[in-house]
């Protein structure tokens, strides 16, 4: 597998941490291959010549600046997020916060032209262009992976997963992202002895400023991506001392792919949902873009029969993807929500 590796300090000691780059570029099944191997090892792998266009990425990034530059007042009434909509600090309903304010969005074109009202008073029809153009590129990429990993799999219906995305009912959600910078943060000797404000958390090892806490993403796939500023970390599982942060480093220019909990499911558990934050610690704003791809609220998740074996029995107790979402809402963030479905 194609590794990256980043030094870190960590435990204080450093270390190289690696993770998984694929080439959409290189021969169709060499990826594929190589895409299973980083899910199942990693839940997560960067990919870069994607074929999104950047001119796409460009202006959805812009939308993002131009919204997140309003003043307050203005910002405000795009919220508060019923969970979609804008929202400042508080992520979910059930007391996380964060280091940020985000738009969160359904990625349905009819929703966004509503939404687009109070989003971009301005100009509400350029603004859904912007977005659904951007929705449209991104779930066709996650969809391309999708069908990747059912040919890596082995499966004889390889469209089984793209197939949910592309659903009319999908569920499928996008997520803006705003970390303001941190004053003062990247000066030399770091700033692990300074002290938060109250009601901030700071990671307890490297003492660096959470911008979005430890969680998996409940959906099938993420797809990332970030200004140049770095701040995602993914949870490497390490037998010997519970995981370890490898922290990704920015490239405006790639993909990063998340697997979600009903990916985890579906596959019986071969792939994994990565747990995954964001550190907001640098003097520059960090920006994300993600499109979390999700099947319609009446999905039924459940193993593929392919995916049960007799070293591997059923780890999942079938759902529907309206059922996952209310548990997910009952629960704070950081929650392990799949293990509430767990086979008997
Ligand atoms: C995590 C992944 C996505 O950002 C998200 C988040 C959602 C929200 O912000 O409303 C949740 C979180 C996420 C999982 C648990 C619940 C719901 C906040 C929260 C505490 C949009 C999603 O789908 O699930």
């Amino acid at each position: 597998m194609v590794i990256a590796s980043v030094t870190a300090e960590s435990n204080e000691r450093i270390r190289t941490l690696e993770y998984p780059v694929v080439d959409l570029s290189w021969k169709r099944g060499r990826a594929a291959e190589l895409l299973v191997r980083a899910c199942e090892e990693f839940g997560f792998v960067k990919v870069v010549n994607h074929g999104v266009l950047r001119s796409v990425i460009a202006k959805m990034e812009a939308e993002g600046a131009r919204f997140f530059a309003l003043p307050p007042c203005e910002k405000q009434k795009a919220g508060p997020p019923t969970p979609l909509g804008y929202g400042i600090r508080s992520i979910g309903f059930n007391g996380d916060m964060g280091e940020l304010e985000y738009l969160l969005l359904h990625s349905n074109p009819s929703y966004i032209s509503q939404k687009a009202k109070t989003i971009c008073r301005k100009d509400p029809i350029h603004f859904s262009g912007v977005v659904n153009e951007y929705v449209k590129q991104v779930r066709q990429l996650a969809c391309q992976l999708l069908d990747m990993v059912g040919e890596g799999l082995g499966l004889q219906d390889t469209r089984v997963f793209s197939r949910l995305l592309q659903d009319s009912e999908n569920d499928s959600l996008v997520r803006l992202n705003h970390y303001p910078p941190w004053p003062g943060s990247d000066r030399a000797g770091g700033d692990a002895d300074r002290e938060p404000a109250a009601g901030k958390s700071r990671d307890k090892r490297s003492g660096g400023r959470i911008g979005f806490g430890e969680h998996s993403d409940p959906q099938i796939l993420s797809i990332l991506r970030s200004n140049d500023v770095d701040g995602l970390q993914i949870l490497s599982a390490e037998a010997d001392d519970g995981g370890v942060w490898i922290p990704v480093p920015a490239d405006p220019a790639a993909f990063y792919v998340i697997v979600g909990d009903a990916l985890q499911a579906m596959t019986n558990g071969r792939l994994v949902s990565v747990r995954h934050r964001a550190m907001a610690n640098s003097c520059r704003p960090r920006t994300s873009t993600v499109f979390f791809g999700a099947p319609s609220p009446g999905t039924r998740i459940t193993a593929l029969p392919q995916m049960i074996r007799p070293h591997a029995p059923r780890r999942y107790k079938s759902f529907t993807w309206a059922e996952y979402k209310k548990a997910m809402y009952s629960l704070r963030l950081g929650h392990n929500r799949l293990d509430l479905f767990l086979a008997d």
